[in-house]
């Protein structure tokens, strides 16, 4: 396992290095970002891992099952009224239920900002994870429930406390480039 959580975070930290290209030419070839998506036995943690990670724009993040049934699912209108908070330029995503160990769902991010997601299944007990495209803007940086009282935004649905717990702050995902999950042994 120390062979794919070495390449997990060096991933991360070669993501995070072509975050900011002098040049401002987009890296698309900075690889694929690969977020587990964990259970402990009982089910009674759950997780994405990384929970937070700073990724070049264009580039590919994958969520893989670990262990457990879970979704991988943008906080977004389109996603049964989940209030917005990816770039408004971004398309939403949602995996559907990954139920076997391996089953895997890919993105490909190329507007920057950050987004945030969650589990479908998992969303009232924290599972929910952030990633920021290139650099900190859009919906996802503002506070949760920002939306109060804009027209249009009347019915979509509150962050839940626990989700709000469990997010890194966006400051710590810029300086680490990759936040792992606690409460796992590994
Ligand atoms: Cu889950």
């Amino acid at each position: 396992m120390a062979t794919r959580r070495d390449f997990l975070i060096a991933g991360g930290v070669f993501a995070a290095g072509v975050a900011l290209p002098a040049s401002g030419q987009a890296a698309s070839r900075g690889g694929v970002v690969e977020i587990r998506m964990r259970s402990d036995p009982t089910g009674a943690k759950v997780g994405f891992d990384p929970v937070g990670i700073l990724v070049a724009p264009g580039q590919t993040v994958r969520w893989v099952i670990q262990a457990g049934v879970h979704t991988t699912t943008a906080y977004h209108p389109r996603n049964a009224g989940h209030s917005l908070r990816i770039p408004k330029t971004a398309t939403p995503w949602n995996s559907g239920y990954l139920v076997n160990p391996g089953d895997h769902f890919e993105v490909a991010l190329t507007a920057e900002g950050v987004y945030d997601y969650f589990c479908m299944p998992h969303e009232m007990a924290g599972m929910v994870g952030r990633l920021i495209v290139g650099r900190a803007s859009g919906p996802g940086s503002l506070p949760y429930d920002y939306f109060d009282g804009k027209p249009g935004a009347a019915n979509w649905q509150s962050v839940p406390e626990a989700a709000r717990r469990a997010f890194p702050a966006v400051e710590a995902i810029l300086e680490k480039k990759v936040v792992r999950l606690t409460g796992f042994d590994d």
